[in-house]
């Protein structure tokens, strides 16, 4: 009944890659939609996108209704906002700018059970979801539910081998764009930058030799069909905001063009 969710680790660690659909806006339809394509999972953009909380939880159930398991991006920090969002049901939080391995052994804190944190007690919608008793929770709980640290800075990059060290960290996720930023020293923001594709193969090598998940935000397919030959796992392809965007200027410009 919940294999796509108690299932998601073993599927990522199994391949081939899983492609995430990455969602910043409110209206459950769009995700629904976008979904429908044949995207495996979806990612809900709380940092950057358009969500309220009460987005947030519909969002997770409209993936659910596809029987699709739904990750938050949270704000940076933002630790115990993420718990909940875990107790609602998301399968996996991916939390940006983890810059060390103290960043990392605080998300673990928040969003593990012992012995790799002290999440807290509150599963709302979580046990009924994944299909478990009370005590499965807690003792099935921290493998299930993803902790992925985002690696987008130079520092991150520095710190990249103590991070996936930290017991209760299940993978790596490269924010490409932050990437590109801190590496150009604020001189550009391209994700296909060379220096980003360099750091994209390090994180892929280092990361699988650690047995965690590797993944990654992508522009569009075009970059995330490259990512697929590193090893990457789990791909965000495009958002919602760059598709509507590009098939409506696309469309309309045939619709100009005399
Ligand atoms: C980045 O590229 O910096 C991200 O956070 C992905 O949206
Ligand atoms: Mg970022």
């Amino acid at each position: 009944m919940s294999d796509h969710l108690t299932g998601f680790r073993a599927r990522l660690e199994a391949g081939p890659t899983v492609f995430a659909a990455w969602c910043g806006m409110r209206e459950p339809a769009v995700l629904e939609t976008i979904l429908r394509e044949g995207f495996d999972c979806a990612i809900l953009d709380w940092q950057h996108g358009y969500h309220d909380q009460t987005s947030i939880e519909t969002a997770i159930l409209t993936a659910q209704a596809q029987r699709k398991p739904a990750l938050v991006r949270i704000g940076v920090g933002d630790f115990a906002g993420a718990a909940r969002f875990l107790d609602w049901g998301a399968i996996g939080i991916i939390a940006p700018m983890i810059n060390s391995a103290a960043d990392a052994r605080m998300m673990v804190d928040f969003l593990k059970y012992p012995p790799h944190g002290g999440r807290s007690w509150g599963p709302t919608r979580a046990t009924a979801m994944l299909g478990f008793t009370n005590p499965e929770q807690v003792k099935r709980g921290n493998d299930v539910t993803l902790a992925i640290a985002m690696i987008e800075t130079r520092a991150a990059l520095a710190a990249l081998d103590d991070i996936l060290a930290v017991p209760g960290i299940d993978g790596v996720f490269v924010g490409p764009a932050d990437l590109s930023i801190t590496l150009t020293g604020g001189a550009t923001v391209d994700p296909l930058h060379a220096e980003v594709t360099a750091a994209l193969k390090v994180v892929a090598q280092k990361g699988r030799a650690a047995g965690k998940i590797v993944s990654a935000f992508c522009p569009d397919g075009a970059r995330a069909n490259e990512l697929t030959t590193m090893g990457y796992q789990l791909l965000s392809v495009g958002t919602d905001g760059f598709m509507l965007r590009s098939a409506a200027r696309a469309e309309l410009a045939k619709a100009k063009s005399g």
